[in-house]
């Protein structure tokens, strides 16, 4: 089969090209989706590749159910997405050409298991990414801290080190920096550690978990630090605002925006989306990334 190409968008017309590497949530509030709506709203053109699927049991108190994908079909789905896109493509027909976007930015969410870690960041390692955004998800909402270690490790030791961007909630900074959290002091100097640990631009986010009528995150960089506050909508966690955040700061970045001006633009995103959030037969409502229309 082949595709007429005739149809091709001029150069000033081609959107940033931005990959996610994530897990599928079936309801849809949070993981690939949540990043794929994420990206369109803020005007990208998204990709997913699937590490597995998570399935809420509305049996079994909403656990998750966990569906690894296999390792080989997460190879294939990076491979083809960066013959087509990537930086170093060979793409037969496209390498070359003017204009040509190119995909130099991706997101990094759910992996699961030690083995995919290993094959994203093999994908990573190989690739020529000029951003890579890390969303650490250690545990998911539901699931008990610890449950997986090993994967915990893999993450710390195979991703962290080749992010640009991190972006842990409370529970991910206090594991990430091994310190306690408690303020937003304590999550100034957790993000400070992170940042010395990994080299990367660090947004730690206190989210519903700190006190306080503020929700508050944390920025770092290594030279600037800024407190980003907004008022709590709420006391309860929202699903899919993680995802959600870092996916912001993902397009903003593939956009050319400084990381600092990612970060104010994803939290403003994010708190609008929390605003207008999705009410379900779930115990959480999920956020709407419509909402700062
Ligand atoms: O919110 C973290 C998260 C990320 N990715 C997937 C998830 C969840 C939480 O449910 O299911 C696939």
């Amino acid at each position: 089969m082949t595709f007429a190409s005739t149809a091709a968008q001029s150069p000033a017309q081609s959107p940033a090209v931005v990959l996610t590497i994530a897990g599928s949530e079936a309801t849809g509030g949070a993981g690939a989706q949540a990043d794929l709506k994420t990206f369109q709203e803020l005007g990208v053109f998204g990709i997913a590749n699937l590490t597995c699927i998570v399935s809420f049991d509305p049996n079994d108190n909403w656990n998750h159910r966990f569906v690894p994908m296999e390792q080989q079909v997460i190879a294939d789905q990076l491979e083809a997405t960066t013959a087509a896109y990537g930086a170093a493509a060979g793409a037969p027909s496209g390498g070359t050409e003017p204009g040509r976007p190119v995909l130099d930015t991706v997101k990094i969410g759910m992996m699961g298991s030690p083995a995919t870690i290993g094959t994203v960041a093999a994908a990573l390692a190989a690739g020529d990414f000029r951003n890579v955004v890390l969303d650490p998800v250690l545990i998911c909402k539901g699931q008990e801290p610890g449950h997986a270690l090993d994967t915990d490790q893999a993450l710390k030791a195979e991703i962290l080190p080749l992010a640009t961007f991190v972006t842990p909630n409370h529970f991910e900074a206090e594991s990430l920096s091994g310190l306690v959290i408690t303020d937003v002091e304590s999550l100034k100097a957790a993000a400070i550690r992170i940042h010395e640990l990994s080299g990367a631009v660090v947004l730690a986010k206190g989210g519903v978990r700190l006190s306080g009528p503020d929700a508050v995150d944390v920025y770092y960089d290594g030279e600037t630090l800024e407190v980003l506050s907004a008022p709590k909508v709420g006391e309860v966690a929202v699903s899919g605002a993680g995802c959600s955040l870092a996916a912001a700061v993902t397009a903003e970045l593939a956009k050319g925006a400084a990381p600092l001006e990612a970060a104010r633009t994803a939290k403003a995103f994010v708190t609008a989306g929390i605003r207008n959030r999705v009410a379900s037969g779930a115990p959480f409502d999920a956020l709407w990334q419509g909402g700062s229309r």
